[in-house]
């Protein structure tokens, strides 16, 4: 573990005008297969659901074919071993949906019996990694209210988890910290979660409630039944051979990757499919569960309605023309289909809106289809008819900050061997008395500060919080006051150095969220109550990161503590 980024080399800060290394790649299978062949798995009928107090669960390597015209894709997946089923029902690389009850715990096991060490398609970088090729595992429940030791996070457990070793985590699921909305777990293994989860160890936690019952109808007068589906959309690139392709750096002596982004759409695990629909309501989850692709998904012809995103439902609506999706960020929505009856439509994908970046170097490749969707001619239950205009949820309203807190985002050295981003110019596994330590029970502000060209889509693990707003800042300024071999500090305001006015949220950061963009040439302020669940003393200590993954893993994550 120390070995890991103890050596950190110094080296000059970022210019935006070096060369990086992402590049289409040649040999990749993808670009050329038919659309709209499959239809998207749902739960029950392509993805496997897991219900219950109790789930054991094992990490598998399993095969699926992910488009008829491609050969079998091997995958890493939770199998619920305790049901049997040997998970003969998932069709998709993302075939598992957990679904549980907002204020019912939930015990949960994953027990690692994937191979022992990286296969050729997963193309490890062992500086980032503890046990050099070893595949360790770490499961963490994104959006979770938990106790440090059931978090998954690699300040408690730098190693993960190895083969035939269980991870046993209590899910509190507790309120109101975790209401209805949709969470997902996912790898979390310290300097490879880029790649578990691009190998397929993510799925959905669905949190139900008196309310959000998942029924049709319901007391919020939303659609349910099989007229809510989960969307969850990644890009992939394929190898001939059916395995998913996992671009590797020209850099010598290096093999991790600034971004990865796929030339292939996946839709709940099937490449590019279809989805038939009624002439009615539709609610969809929709989470974006890219390595690095920002989403700004669209679909021509229909009227959209957000009533939630990550922390659950708001207390109103909010019309959207479009949903910018950050990785980890999730939008639910209801659809109006009933003027386009008979219609195929798609959501289409494009690049996000500035100030929004996806990256100003290297750019993430257009990809611009995403799903088919078939409008039928015949309703079958006619469902609600209008958009409820008050929903059983909360708009983000703390107040009395007892503390800000400023938090760098650097990169560092791009396009060499020693190209790193962190956050207060502190490796992971760096000590840095920089990091936070909210006391137990108080709100804090903290403030992100980006000094890169691009969105990074920060997350925090425990808490979910309010976006307060975002301020434009003279970033070179501010860095040249500052800056050192490996960026600027943590702890400097600033605000000295802005060059306008604070802007509000945007109208789809109305409620609570666990992941914000924080974009190119502002500072972010979010702010956050720092509880812990019933019964769990402090300190407890978490992670907060960047969920572009390839820049979590290396290196852009901090632990905090609760105290
Ligand atoms: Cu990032």
């Amino acid at each position: 573990m120390l070995a890991r980024r103890q050596l950190l080399k110094t080296g000059a800060i970022a210019s935006a005008s070096l060369t990086l290394p992402w590049a289409p790649t040649a040999n990749a299978a993808g670009t050329q297969l038919r659309k709209y062949i499959e239809k998207v798995p749902l739960p029950g009928d392509g993805i496997v659901v897991a219900t219950g107090s109790s789930i054991a669960f094992r990490q598998v390597q399993i095969e699926r074919q992910l488009h008829p015209d491609l050969p079998p894709t091997p995958l890493w997946a939770y199998d619920p071993s305790n049901d049997g089923s040997g998970l003969n029902g998932q069709a998709g690389s993302f075939g598992m949906a957990v679904i549980a009850q907002s204020g019912t715990p939930l015990q949960v096991s994953f027990t690692h019996a994937l191979p022992p060490t990286y296969p050729a398609w997963i193309p490890v970088d062992t500086r980032l990694t503890p046990l050099g090729n070893q595949v360790r595992v770490m499961t963490h429940l994104h959006g979770g209210f938990v106790a440090a030791v059931s978090d998954g996070n690699p300040a408690i457990t730098p190693n993960g988890f190895g083969p035939g070793e269980t991870q046993t985590v209590f899910y509190t699921n507790q309120l109101p910290e975790m209401p209805a909305s949709l969470l997902w777990f996912h790898d979390h293994g310290l300097g490879a979660t880029r790649l578990n989860v691009f190998a397929g160890l993510a799925a959905a936690y669905i949190l139900r409630d008196q309310f959000d019952t998942g029924g049709e109808p319901n007391p919020i007068g939303i659609p349910g039944g099989p007229y809510e589906i989960p969307l969850v959309v990644q890009d992939r690139q394929f190898n001939p051979d059916g395995t998913f392709l996992y671009p590797t750096s020209d850099i010598p002596g290096v093999t991790w990757i600034g971004e990865y982004f796929g030339d292939v759409m996946l839709v709940n695990g099937k490449v590019w499919p279809f989805l038939d629909v009624e002439p009615r309501l539709y609610r969809f989850r929709i989470l974006n569960g890219c390595n690095a692709r920002i989403l700004n998904l669209n679909i021509p012809g229909v009227t959209i309605s957000q009533i939630g995103a990550e922390g659950g439902l708001w207390d109103a609506p909010v019309g959207v023309n479009q949903l910018v999706l950050a990785p980890a960020e999730r939008a639910d929505v209801i659809v109006d289909f009933r003027r386009v009856a008979g219609q195929r439509l798609q959501m289409s994908n494009k690049q996000p809106p500035r100030p929004i970046t996806n990256r100003v170097v290297t750019p993430a490749p257009s990809l611009t289809q995403v799903m088919q969707i078939r409008v039928g001619e015949t309703v079958t239950q006619p469902g609600p008819t209008t958009v409820p205009s008050s929903l059983p949820g909360r708009a983000a309203d703390l107040s009395n900050p007892v503390k800000t807190r400023f938090i760098t985002l650097n990169e560092v050295a791009a396009g060499t061997a020693d190209w790193i981003l962190n956050l207060n110019a502190a490796a992971f596994s760096q000590p840095s008395d920089q990091d936070a330590n909210p006391a137990a029970g108080t709100v804090e502000d903290w403030v992100y500060i980006n000094m890169t060209g691009d969105t990074h889509p920060m997350h925090t693990h425990l808490v979910t919080f309010q976006v307060v707003g975002r301020t434009p800042f003279n970033v070179k300024a501010y860095q040249a006051a500052y800056g050192g071999p490996n960026g600027v500090p943590g702890g400097i305001d600033p605000t000295p150095f802005a060059t306008g006015g604070m802007l509000p949220p945007d109208p789809t950061e109305r409620g609570f969220k666990d992941t914000v963009k924080v974009n190119p040439g502002s500072f972010t302020r979010i702010r956050a109550k720092f509880d812990l669940p019933n019964g769990v003393s402090a300190p407890q200590t978490y992670v907060h990161h960047c969920h572009i993954v390839e820049h979590e893993d290396n290196d852009m994550m901090r632990p905090y503590t609760v105290t």
